[in-house]
């Protein structure tokens, strides 16, 4: 009995360790942005790369992130939310895409 009870416990506790989260890069050049990456969960981080000779932002329609790029500038976000989350650049609205994040 105690050791069903330690097992389950132990189950648990693997249950709830995160793996561990992963670096992701989009790289923004010639005014669009670069491939976008899978299996993004919760956690993981984007770094923005703009190559570009001109300033760009990676803006979340929800808000969740918001960060403005200088020319060859890289800023990284960390992924908050579950769930789809649009984007754009507030500069040229034609810039735009979409992440797909899942829990963790
Ligand atoms: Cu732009």
């Amino acid at each position: 009995m105690r050791r069903a009870a330690l097992a389950v416990a132990l189950v648990a506790l693997a249950a709830a360790s995160p793996a561990l989260a992963a670096d992701h890069v989009v790289v923004l050049s010639n005014m669009r942005f670069g491939a976008l990456p899978a299996n993004l969960r919760v956690g993981d981080t984007i770094t923005w790369e703009n190559r570009d000779i001109v300033a760009h932002t990676a803006s979340a329609r929800d808000r969740s992130f918001d960060v403005t790029l200088q020319p060859h500038q890289a800023r990284r976000i960390t992924l908050r939310h579950a769930g789809p989350v649009a984007f754009y650049c507030r500069y040229h609205p034609a810039m735009q895409g979409e992440l797909r994040v899942a829990a963790r």
